[in-house]
Parts: structure tokens; sequence; C-alpha cells
């Protein structure tokens, strides 16, 4: 091997090494279970449960996914969201809470009505403590989404686009532990473009919230019907600490590597010839 092949090895090796840890410790809830079943009670990976907080209709399994472009391809089943003043679903993901860094989401939801109170339906939980909270408004014939960065004494700050209903939306959203106090901050991301996905990088976010007491620390994601609550599916739940870890990129066409490997040819071939020349 000559150095320069030698470099290109270990640059790729390295790459690949850089795209594991981009995904450490991420959770995947594509909500594989059987259909028509309430979903709190269901187990993820063996390891967390569901759960549920106040009364009133189930979120259940409904069969289909969301898909959303360039993302991994969708798997399972979906969640069906009833609407109103349903019983909230609950899922502890970790063991071990997050108290710092910044913790990332990412879902798909699509609703089938609009909300006809504003009040927040999804976010990070602790117990009774809510954060980076997803408000949904409804504006101009669809609907708008905002930000909290706490469900109480923080303004929730909202997009200017409007979204019809039985449109696929994508968000990411995360939460950042500042040390100090009350300077926590959450941000929020609609349909980012595919070309970001992936990404060491955090893009820019489209919505910026702070204000409230900063949580203590975060173990669990909420899926919340309040009064007014719009009805819709909910799919492709992942929960992790890195941007790459919530935007899994879709697997590239066979014609993609093929062209890579073709790339790789080519290379290996200059490589040699330039050894022979040396
Ligand atoms: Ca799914």
């Amino acid at each position: 091997m000559t150095n320069t092949t030698r470099s290109l090895v270990c640059t790729v090796l390295l790459a690949g090494f850089a795209l594991v840890s981009a995904h450490a410790q991420s959770v995947y809830e594509p909500f594989a279970y059987t259909n028509g079943d309430p979903l709190p009670g269901k187990v993820l990976g063996g390891s967390y449960t569901w759960n549920f907080q106040n009364s009133g209709t189930d979120v259940t399994i409904a069969s289909g996914n969301l898909s959303v472009s360039g993302l991994a391809a969708p798997t399972g089943s979906s969640a069906s969201l009833p609407g109103g003043n349903f019983k909230e679903a609950v899922l502890p993901f970790t063991t071990t809470p997050v108290s710092s860094g910044t913790i990332f989401y990412s879902f798909a939801f699509n609703l089938s009505s609009l909300p006809t109170a504003t009040a927040y339906s999804f976010g990070f939980n602790s117990s009774t403590s809510f954060a980076s909270t997803i408000w949904l408004q409804a504006s101009g014939g669809g609907y708008v989404i905002g930000l909290s960065n706490r469900s109480s004494g923080s303004t929730p700050v909202y997009d200017s686009t409007v979204f019809a209903t039985g449109t696929t939306v994508f968000i990411v959203g995360s939460y950042e532990f500042v040390s100090g106090t009350a300077n926590d901050v959450s941000k929020l991301w609609i349909n980012p473009s595919s070309a970001t996905f992936d990404d060491l990088a955090v893009p820019s976010a489209a919505l910026t919230s702070t204000g409230g007491t900063d949580m203590t620390s975060i173990n669990s994601f909420l899926i919340r019907g309040a009064t007014g609550s719009p009805a819709g599916t909910f799919d492709e739940l992942r929960i992790g600490t890195t941007w790459a870890a919530v935007t899994p990129a879709a697997i590239p066409e066979p014609s993609t590597y093929a062209a890579l490997l073709g790339a790789l040819a080519l290379a290996g071939v200059m490589l040699r010839r330039r050894s022979r020349l040396a």
C-alpha cells in the first residue's frame, strides 16, 4: 500500500466512525405494533414502555406510515391521534435522564382535523414538566406551528407557514441545557431540507424559544390531547443527542452505490498509475 492509498483508506474509515458516532444514543419508534391496539402499554425494543397521563380516549396503532422525502424509509405502523382531550401518551426513552448538552427529537405528523383551541400537542417531558413544546393553532384556513421553551412561563413563537390538513410535516426539535438559571433554549425545524439529513452540523432553526424555568432533566416524550386538540397521524419518532441521530438519510438507490464504486475504482486506477510513474 502506498502512503497515499493508506491515507485514503484511513480517511474512509474515519468517515465511517464519524457516521457511527453521530448516530449514537438514539431511540427510534416506528410503531411496529398490532393495528388497533392502544399505544399505552406498548414496549419499544424490549426496554421502554409507553405510559399515559390523565384520562380519555387512547392513542391507537393504525396501519400505514408517514413518509418523509429523503429520510430513512418508514417502517412498522403509525399512531392515530383521536383529537380533543384524549389520553396523553408518554414514552420514557431512557433510564438515565438527560440533564446536560442538547437533546433532539424528530417525528412526522399529518392532521385530519384542525385544532379548535390553542394548545401544545408534543414535547419533551419529565413528570409534570414539559419542554420544547409544539403548539398547533388554526390560522388562514389551515394551521400554524409554534414552539415554546416550556409549557408555561414561555410565550409560544409561531412560524408563518400555513399548513393544510392532510399534509405530512416533518419536525425536528431540540432542548439545550445551558449552565445557569432560566437560560435553556428550545429550537424547532419545520420540514428541514433533506440535504441536512445525517449532517454533523446543526442547520439554522426556523424557531427559537427561551423563557420559563429551566428543566432539571428530561427522560420522556409526550403526545398530548387537550381541549380542541386536532386529530391525525403521528409516526417515526426519534430521540437522540445529535442532529444526525434524528435525521437518518434514506439509503441511497443501488445506482448511487454503482456510481460511488465507479469513482473509487477510478481513484484506484489513478493511484496505481501515479505510483508506477513515481
Ligand atoms: Ca412507522
